[in-house]
């Protein structure tokens, strides 16, 4: 019965997907999911978690992202509970890489604007092989967004 697996499977992958609100793009192999900013405290900085799936057989790195409602955006590593720029995130093949609390994240620094829940923010995540993929993040309460980067199987 393979068309009735197939549905299950679906449906359990649709279950361990939700809440699916977070942005997403494809540039490549590489698939980016789940991306949100939650809602900051600061008028000036926020912070993005992201899920990032390497599709393909080759290695890629994460090198440099951009926002057209920030002045930079920092890739930013806890590294005994303080947060420190790293230079770039390696994504081998498999995955996924998880931007999440506790570990990665991407920083927004010089905001054009305050940012509220409901906002979204556009973002362009350049890596060495795959090249660019544009994406716009939804801004969620903060539990919302650590909520919809930590779902156990995406
Ligand atoms: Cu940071």
């Amino acid at each position: 019965m393979t068309s009735a697996r197939g549905v299950i499977l679906l449906a359990a992958v649709a279950l361990a997907c939700r809440p699916d609100r977070g942005g997403g793009a494809t540039a490549g192999d590489i698939s980016i999911s789940h991306a949100v900013v939650p809602a900051p405290p600061s008028p000036s900085e926020a912070s993005v978690f992201l899920s990032i799936d390497n599709l393909g057989f080759e290695a890629d790195t994460l090198t440099a992202a951009r926002s057209p409602e920030a002045d930079s955006v920092l890739l930013h590593e806890m590294v005994a509970n303080r947060m420190q720029v790293a230079a770039a995130l390696p994504i081998p093949p498999g995955g996924p890489v998880r931007l999440a609390p506790g570990s990665y994240h991407l920083m927004l620094h010089g905001l054009t604007r305050r940012l509220a829940a409901g906002d979204t923010v556009t973002l362009e995540l350049h890596f060495a092989r795959a090249g660019t993929a544009t994406l716009r993040a939804p801004v969620l309460r903060y539990t919302e967004a650590v909520e919809e980067v930590s779902s156990p199987h995406h």
